[in-house]
């Protein structure tokens, strides 16, 4: 019997890499007077590596900063970005996916809980979900602020769960990336996947069904699941 629905943010409730934390991660670099720039694509393989901070020190890295001065720079950058990507929640510039107030609105109904699982920062995770949807519409919200290992480590899941204090198989995740498939997987926890743009060629093995959109999704693997979302 599922009692608990826990929700990935990043491009799952909200489609924010592309036009949100990239944007934010490059004028980050301009104020800082560095010539780096993330056009999608690249944007795209570096989303391979979760946390915005992981991201950049590996980035900062393979062009030649020595570790120790990347992982400095790195913090610095991001905490501007996060500051930037603050503005831009506050702006109204990072809406829901679509279907995803609706879907959320359905499963309160029902009586199911409901809770977040992610990797990104707390200090715009809480301003986000407050202005979408309401904070207190989450039973719980596990960030990557208090995870030591972000996805596609269970720990975030784990955590979700511990303090939910139910059995993975009374809960659902549902996530956008393979990486957040395999965190949820490696918690127990079956997993629906909703792809994006930047994730939709991903290998999704061991998800429950894979769609394309919360509202009218063209393929499936289970073509019942569908039908219960809009
Ligand atoms: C999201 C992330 C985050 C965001 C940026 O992964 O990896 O790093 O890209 O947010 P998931 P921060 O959707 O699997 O949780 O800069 O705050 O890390
Ligand atoms: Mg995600």
């Amino acid at each position: 019997q599922l009692a608990a629905v826990i929700f990935d943010v990043d491009g799952t409730l909200v489609d924010s890499e592309r036009d949100g934390h990239r944007v934010a991660f490059n004028a980050a670099f301009a104020a800082a007077g560095l010539p780096y720039r993330w056009d999608v694509e690249e944007y795209g393989q570096l989303l391979h590596i979760t946390g915005g901070r992981r991201r950049l020190t590996a980035f900062l890295e393979r062009q030649g900063h020595p570790p120790q001065e990347a992982a400095a720079l790195a913090a610095q950058l991001h905490a501007d970005k996060t500051a930037r990507f603050r503005d831009m929640i506050d702006q109204g510039r990072i809406p829901p996916r679509p279907g995803v107030p609706e879907l959320i609105t359905e499963l309160t109904d029902a009586g199911i809980t409901l809770a977040v699982a992610t990797t990104g920062t707390r200090d715009w995770v809480e301003p986000l979900l407050d202005r979408l949807f309401g904070l207190d519409t989450f039973a719980t919200v596990v960030t990557g602020t208090e995870i030591p290992t972000l996805k596609p480590d269970p720990a975030a899941y784990l955590e979700t769960l511990a303090r939910l204090n139910l059995p993975p198989y009374h809960t659902l995740a549902i996530e956008d990336s393979a990486n957040g498939l395999q965190a949820a997987r490696a918690a127990g926890i079956p997993c629906l996947v909703v792809t994006n743009h930047y994730t939709q060629d991903q290998d999704f093995t061991g998800a429950l069904a894979v769609l394309n959109s919360f509202r009218n999704p063209t393929h499936t693997t289970d073509p019942h699941l569908t039908q219960g979302l809009t």
